[in-house]
């Protein structure tokens, strides 16, 4: 298949918000189209809070709902027992620590996706006391009617790794809805229009033991805040690219044959952990029906870059944003590269199609 790609940001086109902090990662991004037809992204940019060359580790918990300030967790190395496959800290006290805390910054692109338009230093959106203290991750956006929804997985202190809302008019303020999946559901992605009157979502809930791999659900809501007649509608496959775990990656996209939705699986575990991207095809009217999916031995985007190869984590193609390019014959995905730089590839919306498997 015929891919052109880009790589749009890298964490050195980002100053640090602090003297002391490292731009670690610029990730995961949403994407939406305005109504001149440019293209925003919320971009998640991850930092490592620890003052260099000190040998301290450090965790900063936001202060202050007005400005993006913290206070800093002293981490005394002798109590963390073991690192995860990201780096975070479990300690002795039983509790897990990130490396890193992300906010996100706007980027607007050219109408044709590929080329910064212009590139906002100042964060947009930063966790806050309560909804988001650890930060905040992997946004989505989708526009209904006038406004702009955005899920996004916000890591606070009581409430940890949760899916929070919120809804805009203009993409530079937001009125927070709060927490609409509670911990652990992440990558979640709203419809961009309601389906029989009812807001729908994707979302990827965990659960502690391993009864079943992690999932894509879906969720029904009147209202955005109440959601419910859950249940898992895809899931990892015996052997394939994506056995180990999926998720929802960018909102579904309507094209004429269904919603096309653009998803990220992952192979292995731990530190061999490879994630790929997959498509699969909802009916329009009945979104719980799967028409169709990239087969089990050919990912639709396999980690082949060399951005996506080697970084913060390697081998990671994660998808977050999708949208029809302005001839509608593309799809312009937007994804992480090996969880440190945000890239844009060109697919033939065709070959998408001719990719996938019918059932
Ligand atoms: C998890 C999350 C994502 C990250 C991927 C790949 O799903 O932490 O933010 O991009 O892993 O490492």
């Amino acid at each position: 298949m015929k891919i052109q790609d880009k790589v749009l940001l890298k964490p050195t086109d980002f100053k640090p918000s602090f003297i002391d902090w490292e731009v670690k990662g610029v990730l995961n991004p949403a994407a939406v189209r305005l109504p001149d037809k440019r293209i925003v992204l919320y971009v998640r940019v991850a930092e490592s809070a620890h003052p260099k060359n000190s040998g301290m580790l450090t965790c900063p918990i936001m202060s202050s709902e007005k400005e993006y300030t913290f206070d800093y967790q002293k981490i005394n190395k002798k109590d963390i027992i073991r690192m995860g496959r990201w780096g975070e800290m479990y300690l002795k006290d039983g509790l897990c620590r990130l490396p890193t805390i992300s906010h996100f910054k706007k980027i607007v692109l050219t109408a044709d996706g590929f080329n910064i338009d212009s590139l906002d230093e100042k964060p947009i959106f930063t966790g806050m006391p309560g909804d988001g203290d650890y930060g905040v991750e992997d946004p989505r956006i989708v526009k209904i009617g006038q406004s702009y929804l955005m899920t996004y997985v916000s890591i606070s202190i009581n409430e940890g790794v949760s899916t929070s809302l919120a809804a805009s008019n203009d993409l530079i303020r937001w009125n927070r809805k709060g927490i609409i999946f509670r911990e652990q559901n992440k990558d979640a992605a709203l419809f961009p229009e309601k389906i029989k009157g009812k807001y729908v979502a994707l979302h990827r809930p965990e659960g502690f033991f391993e009864f079943s791999r992690p999932s894509i659900w879906i969720s029904y809501s009147p209202d955005l805040t109440y959601w419910g007649r859950e249940r898992s509608i895809v899931q990892p496959r015996v052997g394939s690219w994506d056995r180990r775990r999926i998720g929802a990656g960018a909102p579904p996209v309507k094209t004429k044959k269904g919603w096309l939705c653009i998803y990220h699986g992952v192979k292995e575990e731990e530190k061999n952990s490879v994630y790929s991207a997959g498509a699969f095809l909802l009916d329009l009217k009945n979104p719980e029906k799967i028409l169709a999916r990239t087969p089990i031995n050919k990912p639709l985007i396999f980690p082949e870059k060399i951005y996506e190869q080697s970084g913060y984590m390697n081998n990671v193609i994660f998808p977050t944003g999708a949208i029809l390019d302005n001839d509608k014959e593309d799809l312009l995905i937007y994804s992480g590269g090996a969880d440190s730089v945000v890239s844009v590839k060109k697919l033939g919306i065709k070959d998408i199609f001719k990719s996938m498997e019918y059932y």
